[in-house]
């Protein structure tokens, strides 16, 4: 099958089974090797938290969607009825409804994805989809709220669990920006007018949709980390500084690549008086970082780096942006899920990788290249926790509803939102080279 594109309904069947055969023998999930079994013991209680892999210390915002329950018979069902039924579901609903499977959503899901990608893939690979009046999204709440932005009106965005959140989004909500943009603003009034805004904000997908829409609204775009630095260029030639949220590894590895030096990036810390930081700094800045991480990424470190050289001499070392800068800087080459699935996909002599993203992704890609050695550089196995809450119980009822004529978990974006978050999408797209 081809794989410089995301993976399409028919040509993934038969892949999709034996990439399952393999991650079966591999057995990368064993109990003992996780950071917690609790994740795959307990799939159905996720009481407000983000769970294994989540700092302690991250915060829940007030408002975290919680699941209600689901029918007695979807949590006692078997793993094997589960996909009769699922399957059964699937042919039923036919081209009415379209299944979207995130690179980090785990392979029990995946199998039954139409497309298999990272976020803003899936929300156009979706829109390839006309007949589709449900676009089911097996990623996190952010994304599904991306495809509903991008979406037609009549088609019901759903999301299986709506537990499945993102820590890192919710390190950046509307209120704490607002006041950032406020002191900014007021911090910025006086400056000497060259033509270029004082300050435009940047956000990186992983983020509300309510934050898209604040960038919208006040000269800004979105971006994701295969089009970050295109999206940084856009917005120095329009503005003096960037402000970058939520995720400040993404904002400082792009820019220090592109030549923006560290004392230019100072750190905001939200409910701190400018953030933290004296007035004079928050001047002189080039990028502003909003103090936010994925809970996933922060755990590379360059020593997992230095023992894989060690044990695999030539090994080529390749890892998400979302890492701390001193593990993109110990690393071969930094990129997006796309850039690491390429990667491999593109290299022809059989070589040792060794990747600093979430697990799924790196068993899954193991299991396609068996030409290849790779491994994860994380050698305690720890998964998106809130992604890894799409079980597929909570998928056999979304799609059994549809079934029966019913939408459950709909993700609506409000309409207040939905005008100036496009228009923060739209700005990206018109920024790529
Ligand atoms: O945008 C996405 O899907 C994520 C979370 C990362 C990436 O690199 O694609």
């Amino acid at each position: 099958m081809s794989t410089n594109t995301i993976f399409t309904d028919a040509a993934s069947a038969q892949h999709n089974a034996s990439v399952a055969q393999n991650i079966a023998r591999l057995n990368l999930l064993a109990p003992g090797s996780t950071c917690s079994d609790d994740l795959k013991s307990n799939p159905w209680d996720t009481p407000g938290g983000y769970g294994p892999g989540a700092s302690e210390t991250d915060e829940v915002p007030a408002g975290y969607p919680v699941q209600g329950s689901i029918p007695q018979e979807y949590l006692k069902a078997s793993d094997q009825e589960l996909d009769a039924r699922i399957l059964a579901a699937k042919e039923t609903l036919g081209e009415r409804a379209v299944i979207l499977g995130h690179f980090y959503q785990r392979d029990e899901v995946v199998k039954y994805a139409d497309f298999v990608g990272d976020s803003f893939q899936l929300a156009n690979a979706a829109l390839t989809r006309q007949t589709a009046e449900a676009i089911v999204f097996c990623g996190v709440h952010f994304m599904a709220e991306t495809a509903d932005i991008l979406s037609r009106e009549d088609q019901a965005v759903i999301l299986p669990n709506l537990a499945a959140g993102c820590s890192m989004a919710d390190m950046a909500d509307g209120p704490s920006v607002q006041q950032c943009w406020d002191e900014l603003t007021e911090l910025y009034k006086d400056e000497q007018d060259d033509g270029r805004l004082p300050v435009i904000p940047v956000t990186y997908m992983n983020c509300s949709a309510e934050l898209k829409a604040f960038v919208g609204r006040n000269g800004g775009l979105v971006c994701t980390s295969s089009n970050a630095a295109t999206v940084l260029e856009w917005a120095f030639e329009r503005g003096r500084r960037v402000l970058f949220f939520p995720d400040q590894h993404l904002g400082r590895n792009t820019a220090k690549a592109m030549g923006v030096p560290l004392e230019q990036m100072p750190m905001w810390t939200p409910r701190k008086a400018l953030g933290g930081n004296e007035a004079a700094t928050l001047r002189d800045a080039k990028v502003i970082l909003w103090h936010g991480f994925c809970s996933v990424h922060k755990r590379f470190n360059p020593g997992q780096i230095a023992k894989a050289r060690e044990e695999y001499p030539g090994v080529r070392v390749i890892v998400h942006p979302e890492c701390p800068m001193e593990v993109v800087d110990a690393a071969d080459e930094a990129g997006s899920t796309d850039y690491i699935r390429r990667a491999i996909a593109d290299a022809t002599e059989p070589t040792v990788f060794a990747i600093g993203t979430e697990i799924n992704m790196v068993n899954r890609l193991a299991a396609e290249y068996p030409q290849h050695t790779i491994f994860c550089l994380d050698p305690v196995i720890c998964p998106c926790s809130t992604m890894y809450r799409i079980h597929p119980g909570y998928l056999a009822w979304v799609l059994e509803e549809l079934v029966a004529g019913r939408v459950v978990n709909r993700i609506t974006v409000p309409a207040e939102q939905q005008g100036d978050a496009k228009i923060a999408l739209e700005r990206m797209l018109a920024a790529r080279p």
